[in-house]
Parts: C-alpha cells; structure tokens; sequence
C-alpha cells in the first residue's frame, strides 16, 4: 500500500506547517504535558483520514472529552438545538471568518434562561439577538452563555442570533487558509473539537439539527458544504459570490463543514436502489482535474456497493460530493467528504481511502456516536468497510490482506472510551473487532445486523452497548462476553498451539492443546477453526477455547497429516505452534497419557483409574493382579480372594463378599481339631446368600471355627478359605466341602 511513504510526507508538512504558519502551537513542538509525542500507550499511528493529526498532536483521550469545558459545567443538557443557520463570510486575503449564525432549539426543562454555546472566547462577538431584542451574554472557557430574553418552558422554542468576527484559531486543522497556487484554500476539520473555533455552536455529537450554510467567498471561488446547493447569488460590487447550502438531514456539529478555493468541478450520478438518480459532485484543484477523474471513478459502484450492503446512501436525497482540500488524509464531512488533495493521483490507489470515507456516511454520519468514547463505532467500522468493498472488488484474499494490514503487536488499553480517539487501537482493533464479529455470529447474521443498527439508528446517535444489544438482539447469540474482552478490555490473546495424534486401533483420536500465555488480559473465550486434514481432504471443526490451559480432542477415521489453527485468521492473535511431549510417541501426548511410559495409543482403561491398562497391575480393579486373574479385563471374574470378615452369632454366620465371588461353601470343625487341619465337614456347599443360620452349639468345653470361601462361577471356580503367610488352608476333613 501507498500508505508508509504518505504517512512521512505528511509528517514532514506538518512540521513545516508548525514552524512557519501563523498559529503558534508551543505544546506540539515537542513532548509536553498533553503526552503527544511518542504516543502515550506505545501505539502506532492509523493512516486513514484524519489520524495522523490526532495522535500528532493531542491524545485526545476521551477521558477528557471535552477540554474546553473541562472547567466548567454547561447546561446544554437542558436544550435540544434543531436547526443550525450559518451565514458566513470566508475572506482569503485578511483570513477572518466573519458573520451571523443563528441557533433555533428547544427547552427540554422548565423555565430555561440562557444557553451555554461552545465558541472559542477570541472570537468577537459584536452582537446576540433574539428577534430584534439584544441578548446580553458572558463568555469563559470558550463557552459562550446566552442570556434568553425570558424563561422558556419545556419544549417551548427559543432562536438566538450571534454576530460576530475573527481569525479562528487553528485546532487540528479545524480551519486553514493555506496557499494553493495563487490562492487561499479555506477549509474546515472539526472533529471532534474544532466547530468551537470558527462557529458557536453546542459541540457535542449526540445533538443533531437541520442546518443551512451560505457562504460567502471571493467571485472566482466556490464554497462547499454539507446538502445541496440551493442557491448561487453574486454580488459584483463586493466581489463575491455567496453559495447557500441546505440539509434536510439531522447533521452534528463536527460534521458541518466548509470549503472555499477556485474549485474546478466535475460529477458523477448514482442510481439509487429504488431508482432515480443522485448528484455525485466533485470539486477539486484544478490542476488536478483530470486526475480526479480517474482517481474518483468509482465512487458510484462504491455507494452502490454499501448501499446494498447496509442499505441505501442515507443522503439519497441530497448528494454526496468529495471537495479537495490541504489535509494529507480525508474527513468524512456529511454529504460532501473533503479529501486530501495530495491522494488524487491519477490512479486508484487511494480507494480504499475513497471507501473509508464514504463508508462514515454510514457509519458517523447517519449513525453517529453518542459520545467520543465510542468513536470505534465510527473508526473501526469505516476501517472494516475498506475490507469489504476490498472484498467486493478482490474476493476473500484482498479481504484477509486488509484484515492483515490492521495486525499490529500492540494495542492501546482499550477500543472503547481509547486512549487516543484516533488511533490504531479504535481504526484497527476496531475492524478486529468487526471481523471477528462477523465470523462468531455468521455472515447472515452479521450483515443483517449491520443493516439492523443502520436502520435502527440513522440520522440519529448510538453507542457502544446499544450496538452490542442490536447484534445479540438480530443474531440471538449473547455476546456479553465477546464486548467485554474485545471491546471494554484490553490486549488480544497469545496462543500457544501443540497437536498429536494418536491410533486407537479403530481410528485416530486428535489432541489439541491450546495455551493463552498473555500475561496482560485474562483468558479469552473464543470460537476458534481447526482444519484438519487427512488422505481423504481437509474438514473444518470449531473448538471453543476460553481457558488459560485447554485440550481437546476430535475422532478421526483416518491418520492427520496436518492441523492448522484458525486458518482463516479470523481471531486477533499472537500464535506459536509446539510440539507436544509425548514420551512414548504414541500419539498420546503426555499430559493426556494414561500410561505415559507404555505406548498405549487407544488408551484402553477397564476400570477407568487413571492408570491404563498396560501400565495398571489390576486392570478391572478387582483385587486380583492381573497375573494372578483368569480374567483380567472383568472385574466379577477371577478366583475370590480370602473372605475377609466373618461375624459369628450365636445363631448367624455372616460375611463380607470378596470382589469376584458369586456363592459360598461354608465349613465348620471343633476347634480342638483345627489345629491338626480338619477344619470340619461342609456347613453349606455353593449358597448365594452371605450369611448361614447355626444354632447349633459346639460341645462343651470347645468352640466352632467356621471358614468361608468364594466360588467364581465364571473362570475363577473355588477360591481360597484363607491364607497364611500365603499358604492356603487345606481341609482334611473327610467331609470337606467338594
Ligand atoms: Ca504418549
Ligand atoms: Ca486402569
Ligand atoms: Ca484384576
Ligand atoms: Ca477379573
Ligand atoms: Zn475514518
């Protein structure tokens, strides 16, 4: 991309600029308190539009959202502004902005008495009216309070009218002459603070009002904005022409803009979904006219493009319009993108800037941002929509190589509420954040709810939590968790990746291991694709990882040549890929071994210990080691070990049963005779209950000793009466039991 060398360009115009111009700027010349330079949190500079400012020369945390006003509280919460009129005079040669704008709104509370405007305080204010009555008026901060000439009711509608003169103070760019061959290009850049600087008005995004701009230039300049043009007068004497501008359309502050120079102009027409057709109007320098015209060629399939993406231009009935102007990126002003001169070329190598800008139609323009905090809803989406229209023209790889292109190693602390309203984390994370959207919820889903919150919210704000609610709402999936980690939080996750395989003699079962080793976010939870690829091709399986330390496992039919990890790289990521340790190479890895010295690829486990069977002495846990069990793999088979407890009763001989035992042989002597080996004639032969009734008393002076053994009626037979030291007891008895 064209990008790298722009960006130092740029630079370098910009201290130029600094140095010479008229603005003195002290705190950008070099690190200062603001923390300009480097960036605070180790961030790169997005190139798209307007960035390189932003993080240039003010972090522009949200966190302080409104600098001007940081010391003072407004009560603009109080009113709702619904129409904006600027009459304005734009004069190259002394670079005074001077005229009326005219403010109509309403009172949202009882009894509202004045209204806090923001309007830089070095503007002079030569008179506030209101109909024909002065307003008297205070100004601190930048923050212009009016005093209305009564008390106006809820809803009640109130028009105040502020005269004044001066040359704005440049904020950003947020107003410029600059030389352009012979004559001074006057340009406007007002996000997100700069309206203050050259017009009063309530500068905040959540505030949206019709508005109409005439603007008065010199006779050979044409002056641009947002709407339509509605009218061109011309005054000979004074030399000016005087271009009246008109939107229908709920525009924000930081989005009315101007832009006066001896424009040569061109245009386009898109047809609209529904039919018809909308003006595409350029104007640009006119030595690069005849660039434009290539450059800017495809601006009608790209409305069309978004148009059937997200759903039709918002602005349909007006138009949209490019107006070259100095800035090195672009501003997606509303209806009419001004566009740095310097990326008409001649060639279509900026279109995705072309893309980004118009995308902000949708996305800032239409839906804009309750506040700066949630200016990814702006950023990160333009930044996306260059991958889609990429997409569009390129297929699924120039799609990836966009996402590629916004991969960084590092990341401000977070999307929402940044560190730096314009930095890579917002732009870039940001689209991050609208890709991997896309794949946790589906395409259908996603785009669907792409022109869900378009609908929902056009000509109107959102933020954060309302477009979360919007794609769990179209795509029934919860995604409380995705926004905490992806949007609210910090970091990406580092995956460390290790696969192996193992034949289980009917098949192959796959060991995936996945480890998160980010040391600065927690664990992240993340649907994540496994290609899988045999003789017979590659299938696609999804895990879902969410643990610091996780397997998995799938079952194969055939041998895994090869495993990859999100092949689609649709997760934001850092990934390194290991070896399991597998020490007796069977495919086993270690850690999922259950014999991890005996190779014992099927992991067979009767008994379901953790020892397999090839390394557990007793595999069906029956008591018997398995040298000494005919039937090692089944725990009621074998030969009974002893009985281990008896309890005699005067009248019952009870017993416990050894494992393997089914029936009983019971043999009962006098204990006299015990000692010579006769331990008795058979009591009971081959009972299944464990107890025996005996009331028969032994003889007197004497006692009776019972022994009890197990029979197996499976392969063990008999088992022991008892052992000692190992030996059986062998019964003499003629009469023992068989
Ligand atoms: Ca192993
Ligand atoms: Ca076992
Ligand atoms: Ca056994
Ligand atoms: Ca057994
Ligand atoms: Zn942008």
């Amino acid at each position: 991309m064209h990008r790298a060398p722009r960006l130092a360009v740029y630079v370098l115009a910009f201290l130029i600029l600094s140095a010479a111009g008229p603005a003195v700027r002290p705190a950008q010349a070099s690190p200062s308190a603001e923390g300009c330079v480097p960036l605070p949190d180790g961030e790169a500079i997005a190139t798209e539009d307007y960035s390189v400012k932003g993080n240039y020369w003010k972090p522009r945390s949200a966190a302080s959202l409104d600098p001007g006003r940081l010391a003072i509280e407004t009560n603009q919460d109080d009113f709702d502004v619904t129409h904006y009129k600027l009459a304005l005079n734009f004069a190259p040669t002394t670079q005074i902005v001077s005229g009326t704008v005219t403010i109509t709104g309403k009172s949202l509370v009882a009894g509202l008495s004045k209204i806090d405007l923001d309007f830089y305080d070095n503007m002079a204010i030569s008179g506030i009216v209101t109909g024909a009555t002065s307003l008297t008026y205070s100004r601190l901060s930048n923050v212009l309070t009016v005093n209305l000439d009564r008390l106006y009711a809820v809803n009640e509608a109130w028009s105040v009218a502020i005269t004044y003169s001066g040359h704005p103070t440049n904020v950003d760019d947020s107003f410029v002459f600059t030389a352009i061959s012979g004559s001074t290009l006057m340009a406007s850049l007002s996000e997100p603070y700069g309206a203050r600087t050259w017009w009063p008005s309530k500068d905040r995004p959540d505030d949206k009002a019709t508005a109409e701009m005439i603007y008065t230039v010199p006779q050979n300049y044409t002056a641009t904005s947002n709407g339509l043009l509605t009218n061109v007068t011309t005054d000979s004497g004074a030399g000016t022409k005087t271009y009246t501008w008109i939107t229908n359309y709920p525009i924000t502050s930081y989005l009315i803009s101007v832009a006066a120079y001896p424009y040569s102009t061109f245009s386009h027409t898109y047809t609209p979904i529904a039919g018809g057709s909308m003006p595409v109007d350029y104007y640009v320098y006119p030595s690069s006219l005849t660039n434009a015209q290539i450059s800017f060629s495809a601006t009608p399939s790209m409305i069309t493009y978004f148009a059937q993406k997200f759903g039709e231009y918002p602005f349909v009935n007006e138009k949209y319009g490019m107006t070259a102007f100095q800035y090195g990126g672009a501003m997606e002003h509303q209806g009419n993108t001004s566009y740095g001169a310097g990326l008409i070329n001649g060639t279509h190598s900026n279109d995705r800037t072309i893309a980004h800008e118009l995308s902000h139609q949708w996305w800032g323009d239409a839906v804009s941002p309750r506040t700066w905090a949630d200016i990814w809803l702006n950023e990160g989406f333009a930044s996306y929509s260059e991958a889609l229209w990429q997409e569009n023209i390129g297929g699924v790889a120039s799609y990836k190589a966009v996402m590629q292109g916004y991969y960084h190693t590092t990341w401000g602390p977070s999307v929402y509420n940044p560190t730096n309203l314009f930095g890579t984390t917002v732009y870039h994370k940001g689209a991050w954040v609208q890709h991997m959207l896309r794949h946790v919820v589906g395409d259908t889903a996603f785009f669907q709810a792409q022109r869900d919150w378009y609908a929902n919210h056009k000509y109107a704000v959102g933020d954060t939590a309302a477009y979360q609610a919007q794609v769990e709402a179209t795509s029934g999936v919860s995604l409380g968790w995705f926004f905490s980690e992806w949007v609210y939080g910090p970091s990406m996750p580092t995956y460390r990746f290790s696969w192996s395989a193992a034949n289980t003699g009917t098949g192959y079962r796959l060991y995936l291991r996945v480890d998160q080793t980010q040391v600065n976010a927690p664990a992240f939870r993340m649907p994540i694709d496994i290609d899988v690829t045999t003789a017979s091709g590659t299938t696609r399986y999804q895990i879902v990882d969410s643990l610091a330390s996780e397997d998995f496992q799938i079952l194969l039919s055939q041998a895994p040549t090869a495993v990859t990890f999100d092949p689609d790289n649709w997760v934001l990521k850092v990934l390194s890929t290991t070896t399991a340790i597998d020490s007796d190479s069977d495919g086993v890895p270690d850690r999922n071994d259950n014999c991890p010295s005996n190779a014992n690829g099927a992991q067979s486990n009767v008994d379901g210990d953790p020892m397999g069977d090839v390394c557990d002495p007793d595999d069906d846990n029956d008591s018997i080691a398995d040298e000494n069990d005919c039937a090692p793999l089944d725990a009621s088979a074998g030969r009974p070990l002893e009985v281990a407890s008896i309890t005699v009763t005067p009248a019952l001989l009870s017993w416990t049963a050894p494992s393997t035992a089914d029936r009983y042989d019971v043999s009962r002597g006098v204990l006299g005779s015990i000692h010579t080996g006769d331990y008795g004639p058979c009591l009971v032969h081959a009972i299944a209950a464990l107890s025996v009734a005996d009331a028969t008393h032994p003889p007197a002076g004497s006692g009776f000793g019972y022994l009890v053994r197990g029979i197996d009626n499976q392969c063990g037979g008999a088992g022991t009466w008892g052992y000692t030291a190992g030996v059986e007891r062998i019964n003499t008895n003629p009469s023992a039991c068989p």
